[in-house]
């Protein structure tokens, strides 16, 4: 029963100020990484991001002092062309989630300010649209990669 009252309290501390707690206060992030592509090639940034809360969060879009730009993009495939769009916003539902992957939803990094290596961590700030911010770390792949690796790799 002590872990019980334990957590309650965590929970309502963690709470306070219930309805004044931004997006990425309640957007968690896994699965986050980067597909380098040789010499200048932009880079596609894919992450999986889990709104714990109960309103929608919108993703607008994400900064790095890694690269000069970056742009939140749609890849679809109509008559066997592949293109991409610009998008404004990925909604992240509220108690569920939205997945950047390959082929769907991305970032795409423009122009590294140094080149960026598979291994290397780079962080990422994603912004939502209510002004909020969150840093996550993306591990940067290889070009043939089809996702983050490590425990997730047999996809
Ligand atoms: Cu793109």
């Amino acid at each position: 029963m002590k872990s019980i009252t334990l957590s309650l309290l965590l929970g309502s501390l963690l709470c306070a100020g219930g309805a004044h707690a931004t997006a990425a206060e309640h957007v968690r992030v896994s699965h986050a990484w980067i597909r380098v592509l040789p010499g200048d090639l932009p880079a596609g940034a894919y992450v999986t991001l889990q709104n714990d809360g109960d309103q929608p969060a919108a993703l607008s879009g994400a900064s790095s002092t890694r690269y000069t730009d970056v742009m939140l993009h749609h890849s679809s495939t109509a008559g066997g062309m592949s293109r991409m769009t610009m998008v404004d916003t990925v909604t992240v539902p509220a108690h569920g989630q939205a997945v950047l992957a390959p082929a769907g939803y991305h970032f795409m990094l423009m122009r590294a300010t140094k080149p960026v290596k598979p291994g290397d961590s780079i962080p990422l700030t994603l912004k939502f649209s209510d002004g909020s911010t969150l840093v996550a770390r993306f591990i940067a792949r290889p070009a043939n990669a089809i996702d983050a690796g490590g425990e997730h790799a047999g996809h």
